[in-house]
């Protein structure tokens, strides 16, 4: 495979950040938080400056993806910026015609489903991800001391997507190419690792801090299955990965059945939706063989919780900063992304509730 090299480049040093402290397994002086989805859908003024513009269109606008970035550091103080992106951008500059549809999300002209479609599905080369690039590169100044997290769709999630032709509840026609023909299955999710691994590169070269790999939709899947069909293929984007020295955080939905075996995969960070107690989710990784260290974990407040008032929130956040103390690390966040009606002061009072909490 023909992935560039190298991942280095001037990558700020940023050795007070609590975030990258913490995902290095390191006990910053306050638990770090950021949110899954921070950018975008729940703020006004986001709402405001994406109006007129396609989502696709302002993913390949440097100074717009910069300026959606700032906005939930500047509005809620959070340790960590994620780059405005999405995960099917690198598909859209490999060439693949595939649209976001508002209200739905990624819509593909002609679904992958047979061998030649597999053949077909383009290459992608750093080059045709120059914009994002350079949004990086104008978010490495604009975020002073604040950590940027590069991310990218893993293989199986960004499969389901083009094999589908957009969003699934069941996963049905992924999981028939995956059972009935996997040899071509394999073929495709190392294709897509490519895609990624070229992606996140890119993201690196150009500064970013940290990286995570959305795995959203392979909870889906049982642990036999992941474990045959996807982890290989998450494997070689995340060692792909491992030369830049920066923490690489996976996260899916619905995968306490699998989180041992995300990590098993290459993750520094592992991600935990709310299903799955933190404390829970730290015995599952220890018992993962290999590591020196122990566990770091990021995730589980249910967004829903931030629609149940004050007293709820504030004993979701004791809890889950409570739990974080079995963990090597802990970056608190959300279980999922930040649901589109949350009202932008509440997570503003998480923040303040991390931060104000003592270790
Ligand atoms: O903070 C941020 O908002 C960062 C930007 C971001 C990220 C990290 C967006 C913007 N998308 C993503 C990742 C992403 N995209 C994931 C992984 C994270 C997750 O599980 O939430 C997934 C599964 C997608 C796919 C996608 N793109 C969906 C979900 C569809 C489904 O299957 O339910 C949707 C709705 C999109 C479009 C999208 N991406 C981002 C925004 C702001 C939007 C809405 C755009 C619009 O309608 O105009």
């Amino acid at each position: 495979t023909a992935v560039k090299s190298p991942a280095k480049s001037a990558r700020r040093s940023l050795p007070g950040s609590p975030f990258l402290v913490a995902a290095r397994g390191g006990r910053p002086a306050r638990v770090p938080v950021w949110f899954m989805r921070q950018a975008g859908r729940s703020l006004p003024e986001y709402r405001a400056l994406r109006a007129g513009t396609k989502m696709l269109a302002a993913c390949f606008d440097p100074d717009l993806v910069c300026e959606i970035t700032m906005q939930p550091v500047r509005r809620h103080g959070v340790d960590a910026a994620i780059l405005f992106s999405d995960i099917v951008v690198p598909l859209v500059a490999a060439g693949v015609d595939l649209d976001i549809v508002a209200g739905t999300g990624p819509v593909v002209a002609s679904p992958i489903r047979s061998a030649e479609d597999v053949a077909a599905l383009p290459t992608l080369d750093a080059s045709q991800v120059e914009p994002v690039a350079e949004a990086v590169r104008l978010l490495t100044s604009a975020l002073g001391d604040t950590a940027l997290i590069g991310f990218a769709g893993a293989p199986f999630t960004l499969a389901s997507y083009l094999v589908e032709g957009g969003p699934s509840r069941n996963h049905e026609r992924t999981k028939a190419l995956m059972y009935a023909d996997p040899t071509t299955w394999h073929a495709l999710l190392d294709k897509l690792a490519d895609i990624a691994l070229t992606f996140l590169r890119a993201q690196l070269a150009a500064g970013v801090d940290a990286v995570q790999l959305f795995d959203s939709w392979a909870g889906a899947l049982s642990l036999k299955d992941y474990r045959e069909f996807v982890l290989p293929h998450s494997s070689k984007v995340l060692a792909g990965l491992a030369d830049a020295g920066v923490p690489r955080i996976h996260f899916g939905v619905g995968t306490g059945h699998l989180l041992g075996a995300m990590r098993e995969a290459g993750a520094d960070v592992v991600g935990v939706d709310w299903r799955t107690p933190l404390d829970t989710a730290v015995t599952r990784l220890a018992a993962v063989p290999g590591f020196e260290s122990g566990p770091v974990v990021q995730g589980n407040l249910d967004p829903a919780a931030l629609f149940a008032g004050d007293e709820v929130v504030r004993r979701e956040v004791a809890r889950i900063i409570s739990e974080g103390r079995a963990a090597q690390g802990h970056v608190f966040n959300l279980g999922h992304g930040v649901l589109p009606e949350t009202d932008p002061d509440v997570l503003t009072k998480v923040v303040d509730l991390v931060h104000g909490s003592t270790r």
